[in-house]
């Protein structure tokens, strides 16, 4: 009778554990059956001091029997149900190679950049070479040496900034330029790219930092003639070959004679409109011969040579190039605005 309800017990067990389908269901199992306060089996035997003396040794193997049983059934079913999880969980996580990569999203030159990097090409194609300098400078490369009077407003601290020391951050790079032919002879030709600085109060149009680009040409026999023709070539290769250009007297302490120079409205074609003022021109630069002093000051000789020079805004042209109507959009680094150049 006894051993009925054993038997009873085992095919339960066994029936229950072709039905369990995870580990937590086989561990359930466990502890339901083989558990050794609560299990079944365990409940079982302790009924063992309750039968007769005879009948004792017999059940209490034939539990122990079934236990081994089941003990074997649970582990071929607990392998069966790790395999089976296992590729279920291989199923779910299949990796599609034939998906394209996500890939990286490369970034791109600043607009700024990409102006100057142009507008260098062109001077490139024209004979010229590309120099470089400090933007930490002193007042004799910056103002000096570039026929800037003593008492010119340029070198006033509220248009220069001056660094404990007397260092002060160059405000043009024709810096680049003086320490150039300090070191070379003529035939000169280089172009200054670069960061220049003037404490302006932040406006749309104005900002403590800026670039430009500024040219010197130093030979034999140089003329205003080239001058103009350099800078009308420059014009008509960035703004198109018809485009016209005109010269307007002006005056740097560093050039004698000086001009500025204004270039047809790239978007109206000089009829007018609102990017050129209403003008018809768009002003591109100054520029001029270099003044003799200058050429003394770095030790060629200016009975010999004659030179011409020109500066650029290179954020300007970009602004005008892009149209871009406030000089902050350049440096806010709002990638919604950059991702559109
Ligand atoms: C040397 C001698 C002369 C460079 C020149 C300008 C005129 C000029 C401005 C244009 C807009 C600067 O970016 S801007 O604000 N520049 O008008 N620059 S002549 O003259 C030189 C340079 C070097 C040795």
């Amino acid at each position: 009778m006894t051993l009925t309800i054993a038997d009873e017990i085992r095919e339960r067990a066994l029936a229950e554990l072709a039905g369990a389908g995870s580990r937590a269901e086989l561990d359930e199992w466990a502890i339901r059956y083989l558990g050794r306060e609560r299990g079944e089996l365990s409940r079982l035997l302790k009924t063992i001091p309750t039968l007769a003396p005879a009948e004792r040794k017999p059940f209490g193997e034939s539990i122990n029997a079934i236990k081994k049983a089941l003990e074997a059934a649970q582990g071929v079913r607990a392998a069966e149900v790790r395999s089976q999880e296992l590729g279920q969980r291989l199923l779910e996580d299949r990796v599609d190679v034939t998906l394209p990569a996500r890939g990286t999203e490369p970034g791109h030159e600043h607009l700024v950049y990409r102006a100057r990097d142009e507008m260098i090409e062109t001077f490139r194609l024209l004979g010229f070479d590309v120099a470089e300098g400090p933007e930490l400078e002193d007042e004799w490369h910056n103002f000096s040496a570039l026929n800037t009077p003593e008492d010119h407003p340029s070198r006033d601290a509220q248009d220069t900034f001056y660094l404990q020391g007397g260092g002060l951050l160059r405000t043009q790079t024709s810096s680049v330029q003086i320490r150039y032919m300090e070191h070379h002879q003529p035939p000169i030709r280089i172009v200054a790219p670069g960061r220049v600085y003037r404490p302006d109060t932040i406006t749309p149009r104005h900002y403590p930092l800026f670039h430009q680009i500024e040219g010197l040409l130093v030979d034999e026999n140089v003329t205003f003639g080239d001058l103009k023709g350099t800078l009308s070539a420059f014009a008509r290769r960035t703004f198109g070959q018809s485009r016209k250009v005109r010269f307007r007297p002006s005056f740097f302490p560093f050039t004698e004679p000086s001009a500025e120079m204004d270039v047809e409205c790239i978007f109206c074609g000089g009829s007018g409109c609102r990017v050129c003022s209403h003008s018809g021109w768009i002003e591109m630069g100054g520029c001029g011969m270099v003044d003799p002093s200058v050429l003394t000051n770095v030790g060629i000789d200016p009975e010999r040579y004659t030179g011409f020079a020109f500066g650029m805004g290179i954020d300007r042209t970009a602004m005008i190039r892009y149209q871009v109507p406030d000089i902050r959009l350049l440096w806010e680094n709002d990638l919604r605005f950059l991702r559109q150049f």
